[in-house]
């Protein structure tokens, strides 16, 4: 079956640790608001109350999950968000800007975690169909800088934070290589520069390709 034709765009943000899609988010959701658009800002894992539920069992710091469960986990929240919170808002003419989206799951589950792509393809068939983003905005910057950024916040690092550079590594590559195999959907933004910078960047970006103009 054809995917569904929304009213609404769907905007999703990905990067590793500390690429600052939160703080770009907010910025990009105030000035679409401000073009005259009305934005829903949502999150995965979670961004409906039972995904949220599968959230908290995905980010146990003393959970031991294999990859296959976890991609299902991620799955199963991505399917109740899609369908009671982000196909709605689209349907209603919403912009949809979420913070992490399925390329998460194809980076960490399959470049960091090993799962294979064809399973994860799989679950992506079964969950979402032929839905994807209208446009998806990777914030690269290297390891390192993230981890300093997430260092120096508050807080206790969670299951993913807690993995080793390695793991790290693996993921900032996963994104590339995704934005290389989808330069239709994807655009790559050098995010180890000032936030003032970054959100020029992105923008641009989401003017070009999404046909809006945004003030900063
Ligand atoms: N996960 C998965 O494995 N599979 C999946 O399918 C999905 C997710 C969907 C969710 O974590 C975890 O789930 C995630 C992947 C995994 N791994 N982890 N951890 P989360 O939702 O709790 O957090 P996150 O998505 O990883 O976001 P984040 O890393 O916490 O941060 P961010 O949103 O990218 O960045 P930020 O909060 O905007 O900025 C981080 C800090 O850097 C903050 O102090 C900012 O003020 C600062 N910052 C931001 N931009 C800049 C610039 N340009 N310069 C300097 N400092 C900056």
């Amino acid at each position: 079956m054809p995917a569904e034709i929304f009213a609404g765009k769907f905007i999703t943000f990905e990067g590793g640790e500390g690429a600052g899609k939160s703080t770009q988010i907010k910025r990009l959701a105030s000035a679409l608001e401000n073009s005259g658009l009305s934005v829903t800002s949502t999150r995965e894992p979670g961004g409906s109350p039972g995904a949220e539920t599968i959230r908290g069992l995905l980010l146990d710091t003393a959970a031991d999950w294999d990859a296959p469960t976890e991609a299902l986990l991620h799955f199963a929240a991505r399917a109740d968000h899609f369908t009671t919170r982000i196909a709605p808002a689209l349907r209603n003419g919403d912009w949809v800007i979420c913070d992490r989206f399925a390329d998460s799951t194809r980076a960490y589950q399959g470049y960091g975690l090993g799962l294979s792509m064809e399973a994860i393809e799989t679950l992506y068939r079964v969950a979402l169909g032929e839905f994807a983003p209208d446009l998806t905005v990777i914030l690269d910057v290297p390891v390192e800088i993230g981890m300093q950024r997430m260092n120096a916040r508050d807080g206790d690092p969670d299951r993913y934070e807690r993995m080793d550079i390695a793991f790290h590594e693996r993921l900032r590559q996963g994104f590339l290589d995704i934005a290389g195999n989808n330069p239709d959907r994807c655009e790559v933004i050098a995010a180890n520069a000032d936030i003032e910078i970054v959100t020029a960047r992105i923008f641009d970006c989401v003017a070009r390709r999404l046909g809006v103009t945004l003030q900063a």
